[in-house]
């Protein structure tokens, strides 16, 4: 039996290439907590936990993931099967309440390894890829409805992406709208505009918003008001055209199961570390698909590793009707893989290899990684 022997994180902090300007904070650093997972047989898989701006968009901070996988998650698992991903994942939701996004970087480690010991990608442990690449949106969140311009015309000169996701909530409905409406104008029908407030709106702010945005041309509205307000959600998907999305109210798939029994989104942001990992995440697309409603592949702005891991579940999916924003590593001023994820013509391309498809480059984990971090044993 090939056994867990060793479980190693480490925290690395990367610059942004430019500020990232959300409702809830503004990033100039992404934190990103990696895992590596040693086999008895020498094999090595890689995981990762990302969250964004601290504690603002979540429960779970970068220091808190590691904590949780380092005091919690490791000893559980340490002298286990390797090979029994399904067992690890239901031994340690037994045990480990919530910490979706520790449980995700250490998940993704174990179907690396697995996939790399059978010689397999890890889409194949999911049945296989049924796409080789995937449309991919950049979120335009400068703070600057110029310089947001500006980046969208070069984007889609460029053929790196059509499809743009901006980031309001942070001024008023109006501004927003007002700046929402401007961005539309410039690109005209040479891409989609999208929109994520990340909770920030009441129901009435919303209720204007709304209706100002689809006016405006806007396709799409994301989480426009808290997590929790699922009937607020609800009136907003049946009383507008623009389609609305659900992100920070889908924390895996009992929230997906009732978020579409409330009837409160059109989409489901599907994100790999909210969901709990690649296995949640493929139960929390099974119930969106179920009922009826669209699919889009969403990213906590992680680095190349863990865009890897959602690209290889994301390529088995039938229909993801709204595309991915798995643009992450693009944001960062250096990509952390050996070989970087390839963007071109408006798609992400699905990395090919075993495993999740990425390798580290060592020097880059040297550069970025903090003090601090702990290899456990069995
Ligand atoms: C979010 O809330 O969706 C995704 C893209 C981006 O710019 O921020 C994230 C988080
Ligand atoms: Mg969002």
């Amino acid at each position: 039996m090939t056994k867990i022997d060793q479980i190693e994180t480490m925290i690395l902090d990367i610059p942004t290439i430019r500020g990232h300007v959300l409702s809830m904070a503004t990033m100039r650093t992404q934190t990103a907590v990696l895992v590596k997972v040693r086999f008895s047989d020498g094999s090595e898989g890689i995981g990762e936990g990302t969250t964004i701006g601290g504690l603002s968009y979540g429960a779970e901070s970068p220091e808190g993931i590691q904590s949780a996988i380092e005091t919690y998650i490791a000893p559980a698992l340490l002298g286990r099967s390797g090979d029994d991903v399904n067992g690890a994942i239901q031994l340690i939701d037994k045990l480990i309440k919530g910490n979706r996004i520790a449980k995700t970087a250490v998940e993704i480690a174990l179907w690396d390894g697995l996939g790399k010991r059978l010689g397999l990608p890890v889409s194949q442990l999911f049945g296989g890829a049924v796409h080789d690449r995937l449309p991919v949106a950049w979120t335009l969140a400068s703070g600057n409805s110029e310089t947001d311009i500006a980046e969208a015309l070069k984007m889609i000169e460029t053929r790196r992406h059509n499809i743009f996701k901006l980031k309001i909530g942070k001024r008023s409905v109006r501004e927003d709208v007002a700046h929402v409406a401007r961005i539309k104008e410039a690109v005209g029908d040479a891409a989609s505009v999208r929109v994520d407030v990340n909770t920030a709106w009441s129901l009435q702010d919303a209720r204007w918003g709304l209706k100002g945005l689809q006016d405006a041309g806007c396709e799409l509205v994301e989480q426009p008001v808290p997590a929790r307000y699922r009937r607020a959600m609800a009136e907003l998907t049946k009383g507008y055209e623009i389609a609305v999305m659900a992100d920070e109210a889908l924390n895996g798939p009992e929230d997906a199961l009732e978020v579409a029994a409330a009837l409160a989104a059109d989409v489901f942001a599907v994100k790999i570390g909210q969901s709990g990992g690649l296995k949640r995440a493929s139960e929390v697309i099974a119930i969106g698909q179920a009922a009826g409603l669209g699919l889009y592949g969403g990213t906590m702005l992680e680095t190349g590793l863990s865009t890897a891991a959602a690209l290889q579940l994301f390529s088995t999916v039938e229909d993801l009707a709204w595309g991915t924003e798995l643009f992450g590593p693009l944001l960062l001023t250096e990509d952390i893989l050996a070989d970087p994820i390839i963007y071109r013509d408006f798609c992400v391309e699905i990395p090919k290899g075993v495993g999740i498809g990425a390798a580290l480059d060592p020097d880059k984990i040297e550069f970025f990684r903090r003090d601090g971090g702990r290899t456990m044993k069995a």
